[in-house]
């Protein structure tokens, strides 16, 4: 790959005087978890072999429904948005995919568009369908729901529109459709809660028999937003039972940002799992609702507590175990590709934390009721500090061993702000 966003130079000549400290980082905690009969270049094995994809929209800066803050150099189309994302996985390694938008990505030619990523070293995750917004010259609007709505025009549409993103991604290369729906109701009484849910599962069903037989399609559910009284697939549990109702191809989503404060999410991902419909994440952090904030930034624990489950899964695998990761971030305040390699370096580091879980020891504590024991099992694994292994995998695979450094030195965003267009002020997260 000649055209790379970021040199190799670069980042070799700030790897460079760091590698000799990592190496020692690295033989110290290899000695340490080889005490306890981990190999640590095993872990960093599978470290190396993880991935997570980002989304097309992160690559911008956010904003909210008060106002948008846009930076110099920010990217203005999904051609500029693919570079950013390719300098994420440049200098991280552990995202080597982009997860589109539609028609948030604006595109003439899907399979130059394809060849344009992979000339980047990126390939595509998840199409998004976008039935929660209305486009200029739609037919129908939205603005009484989509795969719900009681107009079945707008139903048709937003079926349509589904069906067109599976034929976008079957020209880009993806095999996962992930639909999420803001259908619900702002008033008691607007809309009949178990009327408004069997129109969604016929429209969803027609979605579903369009689906080529190598396709997933991945239902999010969220609790709320934009609807505040209800809202169609809320929860899990009206994700997993549609899911159940519509195939086997059907699998939920979990948005980490989609609960309400304190739910257990890691015993959701678990009771999924259970059921073999555990289709993927969208990975951020909250502190209130769907606050779309950087990846354990604000509650670390609960998504090592996300990837304990997952560990447990992977070594308890039903239906063909292969959950997709993603991160779904609204970047308001910071340059979105400083926040993506920092969020894809925590969710690797809490990935890896699970994998040094001592499963034996915990089985074993939790068989004999020995609560302390079997909590100790997890908070040895979580407080390992596991960033030399991260390092290590990143430089092995051409990547930067301080990512956030190097990005600055590369003084990419300010070179983009000559190159580009400013973006337009204004609210909304596109
Ligand atoms: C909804 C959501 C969903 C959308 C994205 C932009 O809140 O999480 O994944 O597609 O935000
Ligand atoms: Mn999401
Ligand atoms: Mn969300």
């Amino acid at each position: 790959m000649t055209n790379m966003p970021i040199s190799a130079d670069l980042i070799a000549e700030h790897n460079a005087p760091q590698i000799e400290a990592l190496q020692e980082d690295y033989d110290a905690l290899g000695r340490k978890l080889a005490r306890g009969g981990v190999d640590i270049d095993a872990i960093k094995a599978r470290v190396a072999a993880f991935s997570v994809a980002v989304p097309s929209w992160g690559a911008g800066r956010g904003g909210t429904r008060f106002a948008k803050f846009p930076i110099p150099g920010e990217p203005t189309n999904i051609h500029e948005k693919l570079e950013d994302c390719a300098v994420i996985n440049q200098l991280g390694r552990r995202t080597p995919r982009v997860s589109p938008h539609f028609p948030w990505d604006k595109v003439s030619d899907f399979v130059a568009l394809r060849e344009e990523a992979a000339a980047l070293g990126l390939g595509w995750d998840a199409v998004n369908s976008n039935t929660f917004q209305d486009q200029p010259g739609q037919a129908h609007s939205y603005a009484n729901g989509s795969l719900s709505s009681q107009d079945a025009g707008a139903r048709q549409q937003a079926v349509e529109h589904n069906i067109e993103c599976i034929e976008i991604g079957r020209q880009l290369g993806s095999t996962d459709l992930t639909v999420w729906v803001g259908d619900g109701t702002n008033f008691p009484g607007q809309q009949d809660l178990g009327r408004s849910l069997d129109r969604y599962l016929d429209a969803a069903a027609q979605i579903y028999a369009a689906l080529p037989d190598d396709w997933r399609m991945l239902l999010e559910h969220k609790m709320f937003e934009p609807a505040f009284y209800s809202t169609v697939i809320s929860d899990w549990g009206s994700s997993i039972l549609a899911a159940q109702t519509l195939g086997d191809k059907c699998k939920c989503l979990v948005d980490l940002g989609h609960h309400a404060p304190n739910v257990n999410i890691e015993q959701i991902v678990a009771r999924l799992h259970r059921f073999g419909k555990l289709g993927g994440f969208h990975f951020n952090d909250s502190k209130y609702g769907d606050d779309d904030l950087d990846s354990g930034s604000i509650n670390p624990h609960q998504l090592f507590l996300v990837f304990n489950e997952l560990a447990e899964a992977e070594a308890n695998p039903r239906d063909g175990f292969n959950p997709s990761y993603m991160i779904d971030q609204s970047h308001n305040v910071t340059d979105p590709i400083e926040s993506m390699l920092s969020s894809a370096e925590t969710i690797t580091a809490c990935f890896t934390k699970a994998s040094l879980v001592d499963r034996a020891a915990l089985h074993a504590a939790q068989e004999a009721n020995d609560t302390m024991m079997a909590f100790q099992a997890l908070r040895r694994a979580y407080t390992i500090d596991v960033a030399p292994i991260l390092a290590m995998a990143r430089m092995e695979a051409g990547g930067a061993i301080d990512v956030l450094a190097t990005y600055r030195a590369s003084q990419y965003r300010a070179r983009k702000a000559q190159e580009r267009k400013a973006v337009g002020l204004g609210a909304g997260i596109v």
